[in-house]
């Protein structure tokens, strides 16, 4: 397809990343300097360490190495990251690459060398000029964990043809909310090494009459059947070709849920427990509490349908060690 890896056509302005910096208080040992005599016991005032205290969690980091995305822009793509959050909790291993260096993923991805530590999942966002108005963005990881095939790097790139539009009409949440799921994981790049689906003819293959792939998660499969689905699996998009097919869940049974192809505008298009029981069949440790509310089929027409082809990202999946060393390819 023509749009595969526009990404790599063009060139980047790879200024260093922005980097996050937590500030950690450094503790304060009290060291009594001298004996009281008069004995006034003031009530010990203590301040709870926060490494100490804190719960390991699911932490993404999200950068913008250049200044395509305007400063709300970024706004709205953080507010996603942290959604993401409520609803993947679990903390993955510490990763920090040895030899991946800037562009081996693909033109501006990653912006620099990844030669730091990276915990859980570093995401970069760019907006190019995709050539075609009609496509709103892409999303996929580049570089995953070969313990559990989850991904530590990952890439989205949104089109700036049409990135201030889709802000204007309040569009850009949903859609960078959708994006970071591919992000995370949300594709057969990473769904087909662990046998989580089925009936998928590849990326590039023609659709033939009649297909019908499938999510066979358990986890999905579950929450599939709490909402009334009625199939031992979970129908992925059968049409609309490369970038929605295969990719999505299908927008004919699931409708309004985040992660279809199609987005309904005015209405909420929910993050729900189908979708995180997905993010669990892959391995995170989620959140299902956190999840929309949602419920199957559509009671009403689609609204005004936006519809969200992507570009489809052809990126090969590499997988790194514990140690940061890249072992062989998938
Ligand atoms: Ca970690
Ligand atoms: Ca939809
Ligand atoms: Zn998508």
């Amino acid at each position: 397809m023509a749009v595969l890896l526009v990404l790599a056509l063009k060139a980047c302005g790879g200024s260093g990343g922005s980097s996050s910096v937590s500030v950690i208080p450094a503790p304060t040992t009290v060291i009594p300097t001298s004996t009281p005599t008069v004995v006034l016991t003031p009530t010990p005032t203590v301040f709870p360490s926060p490494t100490a205290t804190s719960v390991p969690q699911f932490a993404i980091d999200v950068r913008f190495p250049d200044n395509s995305l305007t400063p709300s822009q970024q706004a709205i793509v953080r507010s996603a990251a942290l959604r993401w959050q409520e609803i993947i909790v679990g903390d993955q291993p510490d990763l920090r690459p040895t030899n991946i260096r800037a562009d081996e993923c693909a033109a501006g991805f990653p912006s620099t060398s990844l030669n730091f530590p990276i915990d859980d999942l570093l995401v970069e966002v760019r907006a190019r000029d995709l050539g075609n108005e009609r496509i709103l963005g892409g999303a996929a990881p580049c570089f995953v964990r070969a313990s559990n095939g989850l991904p530590f790097y990952s890439v989205v790139v949104f089109n700036s043809q049409n990135l201030s539009a889709l802000e204007e009409r309040g569009d850009l949440p949903i859609t960078a909310l959708h994006e970071l799921g591919h992000a995370l994981g949300f594709l057969p790049s990473v769904w087909d090494p662990k046998g989580l689906t089925v009936g998928l003819v590849g990326r590039d293959q023609p659709t033939p009459p009649g297909y019908d792939p499938h999510f066979i998660g358990p986890r999905a499969v579950a929450a599939f059947t709490t909402l009334g689905g009625n199939a031992p699996s979970v129908p992925l998009e059968n049409q609309f070709g490369e970038g929605s097919r295969d990719s999505h869940w299908r927008e004919s049974v699931l409708g309004r849920e985040l992660m279809t192809t199609r987005l309904d505008r005015g209405v909420p298009n929910p993050l729900s427990i189908l979708t995180v029981g997905a993010m669990a069949d892959i391995g995170y440790a989620v959140n299902p509490a956190a999840a929309d509310g949602f419920e199957l089929g559509r009671s009403r027409p689609i609204s005004e349908p936006l519809e969200l082809q992507e570009l489809e990202l052809a990126l090969p999946l590499r997988r790194f060690d514990a140690t940061g060393r890249p072992v062989g390819d998938p």
